[in-house]
């Protein structure tokens, strides 16, 4: 998180406290609205001038003040003192969803409920059901949250598991002697959750003194909680979640001390993460093995036994008679390698010794990756997705995105050249329609204005750049299948992306008429985030996915692939699916604010598992080509 991001975090967190202490609503929509300013910000805090600061929206006086000791001590005063009075597992209880402001401090202040044991206690004896605006049907929905948040537990978001990864990537790259590191697990094979991470670090010889030495690097860097093992070529160690703050970075002896920040809404605090030191001459072998899936793994090594090859994670080897290189002696680039050994430096030599095609880290499932029994229906062909497998730099375009006129923090000029300053031809702005009042979704009367406004930046853009920017809406999928606005209204839009929002209980049945009622839709061109789940949060719908392919194919209808790394919806599985059915995708980031656009990654990796090739993908035609196909449904 930058500084920036944790100012802003700080100050949400400030306006949750002082919610909860009940103070007036003008102050606590004060810190809210600063916050949202400080996130929308596209320059660094720590380079802006006062007087820069003061000019922003939504910061005052005072909070550049605040934002000046933030800055300078890495926390503030009246941050600490907030925190002193507000019991810290009321802003964990303000996590569940279900559960608002008003609640958590009526829980608090007339049961004494301080955290989420004692607000499952309160749910026990039924006194949490007594309070104002309660009740059974509330208090089971908020069971089920919790519910799902503790399945989560332990399970840490690709996104949030990313951002640590490169903390750590950038320690250990700073090390003399190491030649290159990599992440390797699940978050290099992209799954949507990671249990722990997995760091390779290449030297040139393995010599114990420079391991000893990148270890203690990794080991002593800032937000270490524990170190767990510290071997000859590995150390484990827990990492915290949280960033570490500028006060932390500068003395990582007080950062023991220093509070944690719990305004990010994550159940796992702590991350493990195992580093490994290893020779270049096994670099290659050493993050095959590590990057798995152990399944993968298991079918690799049976191959390599069929042609009366050794692989581990030291290399690949003529007999079994193999050493790591460590223990067979000094083996370096100067030095050619013993006999019987496969250069295994990079792993795209050990796939191309054993005859396989290279399979790109996010099909490593054992789900068909080796030509055999494909999970279901079609078999794709291996080697041809392998190589076409959809890329980050494919994509060059974005057909869901927000403004400010709803929920964004972007005009709809900035979320233009943003996306022009990706590559992007084009930019579809599809704001939130009516029934999303929370998002301040559009009322036809202001979507019509909207548009009107879009068209004009379009007009400018078209003519300074070439970008094409659309008349888009995110419009609701009511409950019932209806869409939030008229067909009259619908028509003169040049993207529609339908989506469910509310309603996200449903059973599959309703759920199933609901989706397809929407794919039928003669001027809906995507459905976003199919299933509406949220990662180790909500469950979502659960439709007939066989069905919804069907109709989407049918209908020539794209389902998207929400790139925000909490939604990645669809999922994996369901994006195989579709590429089966031979449906289309749309790889979209769901822009609200200008990082979102950094997601598309996460995207991309959910696809990749889903053995999704770029021409399945909408969003990496040319533009005459996607215009073309939206024109189709007008
Ligand atoms: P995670 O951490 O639960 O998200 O999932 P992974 O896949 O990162 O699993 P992890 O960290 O336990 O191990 C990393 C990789 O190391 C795993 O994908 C394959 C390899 N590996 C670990 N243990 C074994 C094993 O017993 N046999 C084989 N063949 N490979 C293993
Ligand atoms: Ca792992
Ligand atoms: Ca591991
Ligand atoms: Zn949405």
């Amino acid at each position: 998180m930058s500084a920036n991001a944790r100012f802003a975090s700080m100050l949400h967190e400030m306006a949750s406290m002082l919610e909860l202490l009940g103070e007036q609503g003008f102050r606590v929509a004060a810190y809210s609205k600063a916050a949202r300013a400080i996130e929308g910000l596209t320059s660094d805090l720590s380079t802006m001038q006062p007087a820069q600061l003061l000019a922003v929206d939504g910061v005052g006086e005072k909070m550049a003040q605040r934002a000046a000791e933030y800055l300078a001590t890495g926390t503030m005063k009246d941050y600490a003192q907030l925190k002193a009075k507000v019991p810290e597992g009321l802003l964990q209880c303000l996590g569940v969803p279900g559960l608002g402001p008003k609640t958590v401090r009526a829980m608090w202040t007339t049961l004494g409920v301080t955290d989420i044991a004692g607000l499952k206690k309160a749910m026990d004896d039924g006194s949490l059901a007594n309070l104002p605006r309660m009740g059974e049907k509330a208090v089971q929905k908020i069971r089920d949250a919790l519910a799902t948040i503790e399945q989560g537990q332990g399970r840490l978001p690709l996104g949030l598991a990313v951002a640590i990864a490169e903390r750590v990537l950038a320690v250990v790259r700073a090390q003399p002697g190491v030649i290159r590191a990599e992440a390797a697990g699940s978050l290099r094979r992209g799954k949507e959750t990671v249990g722990d991470l997995d760091i390779i670090a290449c030297v040139e010889k393995l010599d114990a003194g420079l391991a000893q030495a990148v270890m203690r690097a990794a080991t002593s860097m800032p937000g270490v909680q524990r170190v767990l093992v510290q071997g000859e070529f590995k150390a484990s160690m827990l990492l915290s979640v949280e960033p570490p703050s500028p006060a932390e970075q500068a003395a990582p002896e007080e950062a023991k001390a220093a509070e944690p920040h719990p305004h990010q809404q994550t159940s796992t605090k702590v991350l493990q993460v195992d580093v490994r030191v290893v020779p270049r001459v096994s670099f290659g072998a050493t993050l095959q093995y590590f990057t798995g899936s152990k399944e993968h793994n298991v079918r690799l090594r049976a191959l390599a036994q069929t042609k009366g090859l050794t692989l581990n994670e030291w290399g690949l080897f003529l007999d079994s008679t193999w050493k790591p290189f460590h223990e067979a002696g000094p083996v370096s680039a100067s030095r050619p390698l013993p006999d019987g050994v496969v250069d295994a430096s990079e792993e795209g030599a050990i796939y191309a010794h054993l005859g396989a095609p290279f399979v790109p880290p996010e099909m490593r499932e054992d789900r068909g990756e080796f030509g055999s029994a494909a999970t279901s229906g079609v078999a794709l062909d291996v080697a041809h997705t392998a190589r076409a497998l959809v890329r980050v730099e494919d994509i060059r375009s974005e057909l869901h995105s927000h403004t400010t006129a709803s929920d964004g923090v972007l005009s709809i000029e900035q979320l233009a050249r943003a996306a022009h300053a990706r590559g992007f031809h084009t930019i579809a702005v599809t704001d939130h329609s009516q029934s999303s009042t929370i998002a301040r979704g559009l009322k036809p009367d202001r979507l019509r204005t909207h548009m009107q406004a879009v068209r004009e930046v379009h007009a400018k853009l078209h003519a300074e750049l070439g970008m094409t920017v659309l008349a888009g809406s995110e419009v609701d999928i009511l409950a019932d299948g209806n869409l939030d606005y008229s067909d009259e209204l619908l028509q003169q839009l040049d993207v529609v992306v339908a989506s469910p929002h509310a309603s996200l209980k449903q059973d599959a049945a309703t759920a199933t008429k609901r989706l397809l009622r929407a794919i039928e839709h003669p001027l809906v061109h995507i459905i976003g985030h199919p299933t509406g789940r949220i990662i180790n949060q909500r469950a979502g719908l659960e439709p007939a996915m066989h069905e919804l392919l069907a109709a989407a194919k049918q209908h020539n209808v794209a389902l998207e692939v929400n790139s925000h790394w909490s939604r990645l919806d669809l999922r994996d599985l369901h994006v195989r699916m579709a590429c089966e059915a031979g449906v289309l995708l749309a790889i979209d980031c769901d822009v609200h604010h200008p990082d979102d656009f950094a997601n598309l990654r996460f995207g991309i990796a959910t696809a990749r598992r889903g053995w999704a090739t770029k021409d399945m993908v909408i969003n990496t035609w040319d533009g005459p080509t996607l215009h073309a196909w939206l024109r189709r449904k007008r």
